[in-house]
């Protein structure tokens, strides 16, 4: 990092699966990321095993390349940020490290709910976005219908004149070519590079280098290398190896002190050890243990921590409990409740959209976060590491407004892509679930696109019934909208549950027979226990029934296998639509080996009494 060199630092911000990995797979290949036959991966940047599973970014990751025109050697810092709306926190918190972003739209999709939650993120911060009409190769692309749909974006989100005024490309991130004309040649990112290097400011003016150093941990992650990282972009000042450093907090509170051994800066799919830092660049620090997610990295005179801009708050919550269940300790061996505790608090350190509480049960922890998602994602993570966990369904945060006294809950934007024949359908649920049908148009090729207003609330456990009511072809896109006053009841779920009476295994042949009584589960010898839910009832009221009668004796083949009997495959529920599918009377039982859906009560006399206080409190 010479005095001469030249520093850009952006992020690239869209709806879910716009294209952003895809494109930054591009920038890093003709940035000269890789070594000659090198093997490249898709979506490179996707690199934890949860990301590569789902196809989609869960966590914003930093990357950088040197790009080189005849004017010189430009060094890009690259943010890619998640998508989904689930994980808007992470690009809230991005943002504040970047000079400028690539706001990438999908130019056949269009604008989406995703498009203008982060745009508007990023005016707030007052970035300069430059728009990136993606995906122009596919055939149904409508790039100057986009482009209009985005400025109208911007002026409705309050742009300023500058901002307005945005520069834009046609772009295939994944053919790797950006064009500022349509009829141009299409060869590579040239174009898009030369764009970011003349709009995005410098990070660095010289004032900033006079000051002391200053960086704001925007970035927590830890690998089996280094450890606990901190990445941050550097506010001012310079670091060398070896100097002493320390953490503020938010609030100006002196978290730690530590010799920084070793410094790092990115480069391509790598972090590589450096010597100093100066203002503007974007670095990753080990070595302390404490410092944290917007904590201030500093000089020892510095005594102001760099402002972090607050992150909006969570809407949803589950309870975490410690697994209590017969089959309990069975395949975990991280079952108690100070090990799930600690685990859980680590995690809310880390990710500051997501915010972890006690309870007044002391095994009982709310971890609350932005959306059923988010928080699947954890709880996947978790019982991967071995852990058992009891989890509850998941309940919106409520908020009092401040003059009225009146009960708000989180309403979310809610975009629906049907096949023309199936609109009726959902309109008719999401009506009964209090959400309020905004726009109704064609989307082209025998599509109708929808959008709704409604209370979160409502569309717990409703992403599984639409996937059913449009025959799988649905698309549904969700983002937070505002508090607003409490919609009024919405009714649960219609069927009751088929509950075992009885531990044990299960057949094939009590199976068989209990099919028509609803929806099971389960497979045949599988573990059940008394209270543990088997399948969905046909009727609305709970069914205690026996999954594990054997055949009569007489009828028994040698082998003791039914093998006679031909069971439907079971309806396996995943760990999102088991937590969606619950009620407040039930829990989720997770395991490293096993998702299962139980009454919370397992005895049935037990049951009986709880629910007859619940009702007479209720
Ligand atoms: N036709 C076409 N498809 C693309 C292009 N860019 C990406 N895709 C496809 O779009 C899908 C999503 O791409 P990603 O790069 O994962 O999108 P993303 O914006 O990073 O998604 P999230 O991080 O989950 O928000 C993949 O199937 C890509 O192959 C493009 O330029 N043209
Ligand atoms: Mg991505």
């Amino acid at each position: 990092m010479t005095a001469a060199r030249r520093l850009r630092n952006v992020a690239i911000i869209a709806h879910v699966d716009h294209g952003k990995t895809t494109l930054v797979d591009q920038m890093l290949a003709q940035g000269g990321a890789y070594r000659e036959n090198e093997a490249r991966q898709e979506r490179a940047m996707d690199s934890n095993p949860q990301e590569r599973e789902r196809g989609i970014t869960i966590l914003a990751k930093c990357t950088s390349i040197i790009w080189s025109n005849d004017t010189g050697e430009t060094h890009f810092n690259i943010v890619d940020t998640p998508g989904h709306a689930d994980f808007g926190g992470e690009v809230e918190r991005v943002l504040s490290m970047v000079d400028g972003c690539l706001l990438l739209v999908d130019a056949a999709e269009g604008v989406m709910p995703q498009t203008k939650f982060v745009l508007s993120k990023a005016l707030r911060l007052g970035l300069r976005p430059i728009v990136v009409l993606n995906k122009v190769d596919r055939p149904n692309a409508e790039p100057d219908k986009t482009v209009n749909d985005v400025f109208d974006l911007f002026a409705a989100l309050g742009a300023s004149d500058e901002q307005l005024d945005f520069p834009f490309v046609y772009a295939s991130g994944k053919e790797g070519w950006a064009l500022t004309s349509m009829g141009d040649a299409r060869e590579s990112l040239k174009p898009l590079f030369e764009l970011i290097l003349s709009h995005v400011p410098d990070p660095a003016p010289q004032r900033f280098l006079d000051q002391p150093f200053k960086m704001l941990a925007t970035i927590l992650d830890s690998d089996a290398f280094m450890g606990r990282t901190l990445t941050g972009r550097v506010e001012s000042g310079r670091i060398s190896v070896g100097q002493t450093v320390k953490a503020l907090s938010r609030d100006g509170r002196e978290i730690e002190r530590a010799r920084l051994s070793k410094l790092f800066a990115y480069r391509g799919l790598r972090r590589v050890p450096v010597e100093f830092a100066e203002a503007g660049d974007i670095i990753a620090i080990a070595g302390m243990p404490h410092a944290t997610v917007a904590d201030t990295i500093c000089d020892l005179m510095v005594e102001e921590p760099v402002p972090a801009t607050p992150i909006d708050p969570p809407t949803l919550a589950v309870t975490v409990t410690i697994n209590d269940s017969p089959l309990a300790g069975r395949d975990g061996d991280k079952v108690q409740s100070r090990v799930i505790r600690a685990r859980l608090f680590a995690q809310a350190e880390g990710d500051v959209a997501i915010k972890v509480t006690e309870t007044a049960d002391k095994d009982a922890y709310e971890l609350a976060g932005r959306g059923e998602l988010q928080l699947g994602v954890l709880i996947e993570s978790m019982r991967r590491e071995g852990f058992e966990l009891s989890i509850s369904r998941p309940r919106v945060l409520y908020r009092r407004d401040e003059e009225t006294g009146a009960v708000l809950e989180p309403f979310e934007e809610i975009v629906i892509d049907v096949d023309d024949e199936y609109s009726g359908a959902v309109i008719e649920k999401l009506a009964q679930r209090k959400s309020q049908m905004n726009d109704m148009r064609p989307s082209g090729s025998a599509k109708t696109r929808l959008v709704f207003h409604g209370p979160s609330r409502g569309l717990v456990g409703y992403h599984s019934e639409f996937m059913t009511d449009t025959r799988g072809a649905g698309v549904m896109n969700r983002v937070f909208l505002d508090y607003l006053p409490h919609a009024g009841d919405i009714p649960g779920r219609r069927n009751g549950a088929l509950i075992s009476n009885e531990i044990g295994e299960t057949t094939a042949y009590a199976l068989w027979n209990l099919e028509d009584r609803g929806v099971l589960f389960v497979d045949p010898g599988e573990a059940v226990y008394e209270g543990m839910i088997i399948g969905e009832n046909s009727r609305a009221d709970d069914l205690e029934v026996n999954p594990m009668k054997a055949k009569k004796l007489t009828n028994v083949r040698a082998s003791g296998k039914d093998e006679a009997i031909r069971l439907t495959p079971p309806h396996k529920l995943t760990l999102e639509r088991a937590i969606s599918w619950i009620e407040d009377s039930e829990l989720v039982e997770v395991t490293p080996k096993a998702i299962r859906v139980r009454k919370r009560w397992l005895d049935p006399n037990e049951r009986k009494r709880r629910e007859k206080m619940s009702e007479s409190v209720g």
